[in-house]
């Protein structure tokens, strides 16, 4: 806490926002009268990064559902992610997973020790035994996309076969990301919260998993060439360099610099699809469920854009008060809308003249600005009001006054 305190100091909004986070009572789920439902939220909090928060805010009616949903796919990825299960092992239990979570008991322990997730594949009976509590529509849902996911998956994870093109990266990002946006919004449709139309926009509900998971490939470049995992398409590195790890080489820092723009421009092309799926959003626990991890995105995608440290740092975050911040702000799509113009703005301010992808960037953000324009006239009031709070200008330097005495208070409980 102090430490994220710090690194948001000149963010004053931020310090605000981790503040009030720290002394929200914090006994809000208790699982502890279900031993088995306790067991299954203790591996959501263990195996997901940003998903376990937003997934526990969901109403009650599809809480348990999607927590399953994430759980059955976690496990199928810690299968597809593990680089040390050989081939044969792995690609039939790939395109079997459908079936593998309707059999009581099966357990999996050929993951390496490394394998951050090795213990839900080690309990996985527990997640079985929780999936065949859930409502049979639940289940078929489920069900259908782990057949899909595993069977996509286990194409990719073939030998010789690679994402080459710009069409292979949409596919592969569809099948590991756009399909849990394809189920989602046949979960929200199915239960009543939102309208059938919801489940119809298949395109839409594809974007959504496609902006999230454009945005890690973009960020994990390293740590996935560590692991000789390339999920960049060779149509686009192929234009920068030879071999995709010659990125990373010093001579090459500003052919680097320009295939990463080429991929935060890629990745940018869902924007538009996202404001328009989250503005078909009515209920409040789905719509913010929906809208922080895309919110978080945008706002990666802000850090990565002309970062050379994609190729030379594992693990580049966003800043933990950032986070908080941007959680407590998504619950309207005015202020979603807002928070998307102020990272465009940002991320055009970073644009290099000297860059390939400047006028594709620019264009790119000016749609954003466009659209809200448009489409959110109250994203304009809500953009001044953030930006009040994230700059520590005229009227910031009074919140940071405020805010740095909010820090100091928490600084002391930290320690008391
Ligand atoms: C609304 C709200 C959440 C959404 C959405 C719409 C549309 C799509 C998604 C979430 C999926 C986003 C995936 C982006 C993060 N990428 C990964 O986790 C990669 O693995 C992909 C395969 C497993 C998908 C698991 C998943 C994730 C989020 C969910 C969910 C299932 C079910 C319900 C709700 C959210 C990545 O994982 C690496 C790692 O984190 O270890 C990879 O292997 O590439
Ligand atoms: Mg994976």
């Amino acid at each position: 806490m102090a430490s994220a305190i710090l690194a948001s100091l000149f963010h004053p909004s931020e310090v605000l926002a981790l503040v009030q986070y720290k002394l929200a009572p914090k006994t809000k789920y208790n699982y502890s009268n279900d031993k088995a439902r306790e067991r299954l939220y203790h591996h959501l909090n263990m195996t997901s990064r940003s998903f376990a928060a937003v997934i526990q805010d969901l109403d009650e009616e599809l809480k348990d559902a999607i927590c399953l949903f994430y759980l059955v796919l976690r496990g199928l990825d810690t299968i597809e992610d593990d680089m040390t299960i050989d081939l044969e092992t792995k690609i039939p239990v790939l395109n079997t997973f459908h079936e593998i979570i309707y059999q009581k008991g099966w357990t999996f322990t050929k993951n390496g020790p490394n394998e951050k997730d090795r213990q839900l594949l080690v309990e996985f009976d527990v997640i079985i035994e929780g999936f065949l509590k859930l409502k049979p529509a639940y289940q078929t849902i489920i069900a259908d996309i782990t057949k899909r996911m595993g069977n996509g998956m286990a194409h990719y994870a073939t030998a010789g076969i690679h994402v080459n093109t710009t069409a292979d990266y949409d596919e592969y990002c569809h099948y590991v990301a756009g399909l849990v946006g394809l189920g989602l919004s046949e979960m929200f449709s199915a239960c009543g919260f939102e309208s059938l139309v919801v489940a119809k926009r298949k395109d839409l509900s594809n974007s959504m998993g496609l902006f999230l998971q454009k945005t890690n490939i973009t960020r994990d470049y390293l740590e996935d060439l560590r692991d000789d995992r390339r999920f960049w398409p060779k149509e686009i590195w192929g234009l920068y360099a030879e071999k995709m790890e010659d990125l990373v080489k010093p001579e090459n820092c500003d052919k680097a610099k320009q295939c990463l723009s080429h991929m935060v421009w890629n990745a940018m092309g869902h924007i538009k699809d996202v404001l328009e799926y989250l503005e078909m959003i009515k209920n409040p626990s789905c719509f913010k469920f929906c809208a922080i991890p895309q919110v978080m995105a945008i706002a990666t995608l802000n850090m990565l854009h002309n970062n050379y440290k994609i190729f030379t740092h594992e693990n580049i975050k966003i800043r933990k008060g950032e986070t908080v911040w941007l959680m407590k702000e998504s619950d309207n799509i005015d202020k979603v809308a807002a928070i998307f113009r102020l990272y465009a703005r940002e991320i055009n301010k970073k644009s290099d003249p000297l860059d390939p992808h400047f006028v594709n960037i620019g264009v790119a953000c000016g749609e954003i600005e466009q659209i809200c324009v448009g489409k959110y006239p109250g994203s304009t009031a809500e953009l001044a009001r953030l930006q009040a709070g994230v700059m520590a200008g005229t009227s910031g330097s009074i919140i940071t006054a405020a805010a740095v005495v909010a820090g100091a208070v928490a600084l002391k409980s930290t320690f008391a």
